[in-house]
């Protein structure tokens, strides 16, 4: 994390006054593969970055949040209690995670509070599961002596994308920003919750995204409609969701759904076999067949989930023509990154190719980020 404690505190005190507080961290996140499989119930592998969300709070004994956002210079105060909230979404986010945690029980106080973040905004790496996960870790610690469990902790910045923001999204982001574990990525059963760490060290390879710089923003995307199409054929096939789904079963209603959502289910079926191809595949130390897995990943979003965007399939395209090992888009798509699974000898040739050629045709540089996998959220002192 390029940001420290001192970047937000000096902040904190010049806009709240005061003592200093407590700083919490929380981290964005990347995922190997399981794209769009989390609100269907099958399997994701993401993994916690460096950058993420620090936050320094201080309980300040009245029903009311005082809120400073320091990258976005902005500054609010509502009440606890207020059923409406505040308007800016990055407020909100503070705003639905507060709620969400008094509807546990918790016993939230107002509290003064400044935050800052260096995930990407739009990049796809979850900027907003960190925000989410940051305070409900707070919270959860400054008023409730962490009696809530992690799981439920990421439930609580789920329900705040669907309550407070309007995504309807799957529990991986939150999930990965509250569990992340430095040097390892994990395995999520999103239907049983049931999650393992993968020691994510492969000799010989790096993980880079390339951020297209393409905005993705998931609320008012078509995001919400994906998962409408995916729960229609659930509904068509009689089960809860399409973990349960084959392709003989995908088959057997092909009469009864649209084509589009037939086109849906049909990559997210695939993509639940790909991530249990990639499991045995890094079990076994086959790097190749992981990033096979990628490039078929990246064709499924574009062609038949349909949530890439030209400048992340031409991205993917250089990948594959540089000999890169795995490549496909990232996160919930409409833009933002890729991510590349490229032999460290490869590393220098790709990256400047990409940059030249994407500059070349696009007018502007995409963004380089390596990727370092980083610990979950946590207090920083
Ligand atoms: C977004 C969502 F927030 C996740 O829940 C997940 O569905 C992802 O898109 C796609 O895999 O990041």
């Amino acid at each position: 994390m390029k940001l420290t404690i001192d970047d937000v505190r000096s902040r904190f005190i010049k806009h709240l006054g005061g003592e200093p507080g407590s700083v919490y961290a929380s981290p964005g996140r990347i995922n190997l593969i399981g794209e769009h499989t989390d609100y269907n119930g099958g399997f994701v592998f993401p993994g916690a970055v460096q950058q993420g969300i620090i936050a320094e709070i201080r309980p300040n004994g009245t029903r009311n949040v005082r809120a400073y956002s320091i990258d976005m210079k902005d500054y609010v105060e509502f009440s606890l209690d207020d059923e409406k909230g505040p308007n800016a979404t990055h407020f909100r986010f503070i705003y639905g995670v507060a709620r969400e945690m008094m509807k546990l029980g918790v016993p939230v106080e107002g509290f003064d509070t400044a935050f800052a973040g260096d995930v990407p905004n739009g990049a796809g790496m979850s900027s907003s599961a960190a925000l989410e996960s940051c305070y409900a870790f707070a919270i959860n610690d400054l008023f409730y002596d962490n009696k809530i469990e992690k799981m439920e902790l990421a439930r609580v910045g789920q329900r705040t994308e669907h309550n407070y923001i309007g995504v309807n999204c799957g529990i991986m982001d939150q999930f990965a920003s509250i569990h992340g574990k430095a040097g390892n990525l994990m395995r999520l059963d999103c239907r049983s919750g049931e999650f393992k760490y993968y020691p994510w060290n492969p000799k010989g390879y790096k993980l880079v995204l390339i951020n297209s710089c393409v905005k993705h923003e998931l609320k008012g995307s078509p995001y919400n409609d994906r998962r409408r199409s995916c729960e229609n054929v659930a509904k068509a096939l009689g089960i809860e969701t399409l973990r349960d789904a084959d392709w003989d079963m995908l088959e057997s209603v092909k009469d009864k759904i649209s084509e589009e959502d037939y086109k849906r289910a049909k990559y997210v079926i695939g993509e639940y076999y790909r991530v249990l191809a990639v499991c045995d595949a890094l079990e076994a130390g086959d790097y190749e067949t992981v990033g096979e897995k990628m490039y078929e990943t990246h064709a499924g979003l574009s062609k038949d989930y349909e949530v890439s965007c030209e400048e992340l399939d031409f991205l993917n395209d250089i990948a594959r023509d540089c000999g890169v090992t795995g490549s496909r888009i990232m996160g919930g798509g409409f833009g933002g990154c890729t991510i590349n699974l490229v032999k460290t000898e490869l590393y220098d040739t790709f990256v400047r190719r990409a940059v030249s050629l994407f500059k070349e045709k696009y007018g502007k540089s995409p963004v380089v980020i390596d990727v370092v996998i980083g610990d979950g959220s946590r207090k920083l002192c």
